[in-house]
């Protein structure tokens, strides 16, 4: 016998999942922002959380709670949108699954199983962030990040972190390959699979860093060829987006959802870190590169193309939005799928028109605040002149 309490709390559920999204009143005119999350703790289906038999759960109680949804990898197969979350539990492991709707924006549901990595590094950790590529030469690619105990240091806390690669054709059978290997960089978070061989070769984007949480001597986003996807080692690294003091990537930066290929350029989503007296602080921006060297950046407009606004600044690492997916459809409709805060999954929509107007039009930092005035400035002056030729 089911409890009555099963009853409520999948009723709970059902209307979440049959809410309708809403747009935001949020303007800027880059993104369009929704008002509802797309993905939270409250989507997880009740069996994966509850022990639905009364005899061994007679209080129904939450025997594996979930703690967070987030930073989900996107895809669109076959005209429906995926996201491959990434799921924590209370106990704060993370692990990945699959939520489809037959819309961008709303009525995610997880499939009935998270996902069933195959297990082959017994010394990894935990595992989070995948970042899903169709490649041409026909597979899904899922670069995720692989962590594991730092065992060579007597701190508790030290970890490694590694990219970790499946493949699959229908994100239900998953193929591990080995672990990407960098062998100028000890650690690596926020790699993504460039959709096209670039010079025959497979190419990553990658974050060189020395230590797990600081990027050190690691001078932003790196790009890497590898011959061979199912053993595959980058040896040289050459910086694409760079990190620059007094910017949004003055603390680190990382590339987030897979380039989006425009007639332009390649254009970039990536996240950039700045640190605050309340902590760092993570914002996305966006960067464009050349069609014949997506590691040549090409352009680079001025701050930040979304940053965490109202209740996006809170959750379990407040001050954070992030994103590692992203959708860019055949009719040139974008949604940009972002976690804030570490808790809880958004979506903004866009299309690639506005993405390259804003990319290419926008002018670059002039990192001075004189040079920022002046630049501001000219901008006032030449919208003054326009009020006034307009009669207003
Ligand atoms: O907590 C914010 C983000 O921190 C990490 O990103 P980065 O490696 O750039 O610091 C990631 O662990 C990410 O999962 C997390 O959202």
């Amino acid at each position: 016998m089911l409890h009555r309490q099963y009853y409520v709390e999948k009723e709970k559920q059902e209307r979440l999942l049959a809410r309708k999204n809403e747009k935001s009143a949020y303007y800027n005119g880059i993104l369009q922002k929704y008002q509802y999350p797309v993905l939270t703790r409250e989507h997880i289906p009740l069996h994966w959380r509850y022990d639905l038999n009364t005899e061994t759960n007679p209080y129904f109680m939450e025997r594996l709670g979930v703690n967070a949804v987030m930073n989900s990898g996107a895809i669109e197969l076959d005209g429906k949108f995926y996201l491959v979350a990434r799921i924590e539990g209370n106990d704060r492991k993370s692990f990945f699954g699959v939520a489809e709707s037959d819309s961008a924006i709303d009525g995610f549901r997880f499939r009935d199983y998270p996902v069933v990595l195959p297990d082959t590094c017994p010394e990894e950790t935990n595992v989070y962030d995948m970042r899903l590529t169709k490649h041409e030469d026909g597979w899904i690619y899922g670069v995720f990040c692989s962590e594991s105990k730092d065992t060579s240091s007597d701190d508790l806390s030290a970890a490694v972190a590694a990219a970790g690669i499946v493949r699959t054709k229908d994100l239900k059978t998953w193929e591990r390959l080995d672990n990407l290997k960098t062998l100028r960089s000890p650690q690596q978070r926020n790699v993504v699979l460039h959709p096209e061989f670039v010079n025959g070769k497979y190419a990553f984007y990658t974050r060189p860093m020395d230590d797990f949480i600081d990027t050190g001597s690691g001078g932003g986003i790196g790009f890497g060829l590898c011959d061979d996807i199912r053993h595959a080692v980058i040896d040289e690294e050459i910086i694409t987006s760079r990190r620059r003091y007094h910017t949004i990537t003055e603390a680190k930066n990382g590339a987030g959802a897979v380039p989006v290929k425009t007639e332009k350029g390649w254009i970039h989503i990536a996240h950039g870190v700045r640190n605050t007296a309340a902590g760092l602080r993570y914002v996305l921006y966006a960067f464009a590169t050349a069609l014949d060297d997506p590691s040549r950046v090409i352009a680079e407009p001025s701050g930040m193309l979304l940053g965490p606004h109202g209740w996006e600044r809170v959750g379990d690492v407040s001050n954070v939005v992030f994103t590692n997916g992203a959708i860019a459809r055949e009719n040139g409709d974008i949604y940009l799928y972002y976690a804030a805060s570490d808790t809880r999954m958004y979506v903004a929509s866009t299309t690639v028109d506005r993405l390259v107007d804003f990319v290419f039009g926008t002018p670059q930092d002039p990192l001075r605040s004189a040079d920022c005035v002046r630049q501001r400035c000219a901008l006032i002056k030449k919208n003054l002149e326009f009020l006034e030729v307009q009669g207003e």
